[in-house]
């Protein structure tokens, strides 16, 4: 019989393909996904406390969110057809002339892991794009728009994007959290963002909060 805390052993330890038979196995024991994905969740927020505790590195945390992946592969077509919605969802890029990534993939895999659907628009996001993307989503309830920085050069257009919300008429709606290397609690009070985190972990806790789901 496969448990819950059997399928977030597995995900801490990133096992992936253990986790993937753990979850057939409780699905086929009836289950329901629902339950399957608090035990991915249990496990994610386990990795990414001990992330925040610098017990684990960034090549655990990786691991670990490529066997959650492999268990939502297994998942999905289950808590979509049982109705199950995600929490909430989410905005994320990496802002115009940025290309880096890596942070930014982590904190998707973290949101993802806590149950939050995240648009991921990739890298060199535009505020003009980021704009377009939250006018197409926010009818369906979308909210929070997180940008990711690694360089000092590019942290202004986190700012030229929530200026641009607020001359478009949009930025009361929309709920802002900023992170990367480079950017500081001290810069997101400066720019008006709503919300910064340090790292991957605090950006779920911090768009929980943002949200009111913590
Ligand atoms: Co670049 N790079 N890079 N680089 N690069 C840095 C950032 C740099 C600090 C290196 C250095 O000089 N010491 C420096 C920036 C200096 C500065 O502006 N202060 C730099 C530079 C200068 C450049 C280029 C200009 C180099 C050149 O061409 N001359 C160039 C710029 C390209 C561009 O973007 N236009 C460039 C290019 C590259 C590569 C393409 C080679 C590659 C990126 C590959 C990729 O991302 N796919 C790269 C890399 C890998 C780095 C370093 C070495 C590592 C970055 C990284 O991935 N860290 C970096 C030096 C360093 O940081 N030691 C460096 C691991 C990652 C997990 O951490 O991204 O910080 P990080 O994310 C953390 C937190 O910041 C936070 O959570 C994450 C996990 O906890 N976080 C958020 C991130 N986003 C968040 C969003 C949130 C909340 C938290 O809410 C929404």
């Amino acid at each position: 019989m496969a448990s819950l805390t059997q399928i977030s052993d597995a995900l801490q330890q990133g096992k992936a393909q253990d986790v993937v038979s753990l979850v057939q196995a409780a699905i086929a024991e009836g289950t329901p996904p629902a339950e399957i994905l608090q035990g991915l969740i249990a496990g994610m927020s386990v990795v990414g406390d001990k992330f925040k505790r610098s017990e684990i590195y960034v090549p655990e945390v990786l691991i670990a969110a490529r066997a959650m992946q492999a268990g939502l592969g297994v998942l999905e077509p289950r808590l979509v057809a049982a109705g199950v919605k995600p929490v909430a969802e989410v905005l994320l890029g990496t802002v115009k002339g940025d290309l880096h990534d890596i942070g930014k993939n982590l904190v998707s895999m973290m949101l993802r892991g806590a149950g939050i659907k995240v648009h991921d628009l990739g890298i060199d996001v535009s505020p003009e794009r980021f704009l377009a993307e939250y006018r197409d989503r926010k009818g369906s309830g979308l909210r929070l728009v997180a940008m990711s920085a690694l360089l000092t050069t590019t942290m202004q257009m986190m700012k030229r994007t929530i200026d641009l919300f607020a001359r478009e008429g949009e930025r009361d709606g929309a709920l802002f959290l900023i992170g990367g290397a480079p950017v500081t609690r001290a810069y997101a009070d400066e720019i008006g963002a709503d919300g910064y985190a340090p790292d991957a972990a605090s950006a779920v806790d911090a768009a929980k909060r943002l949200l009111g789901i913590a």
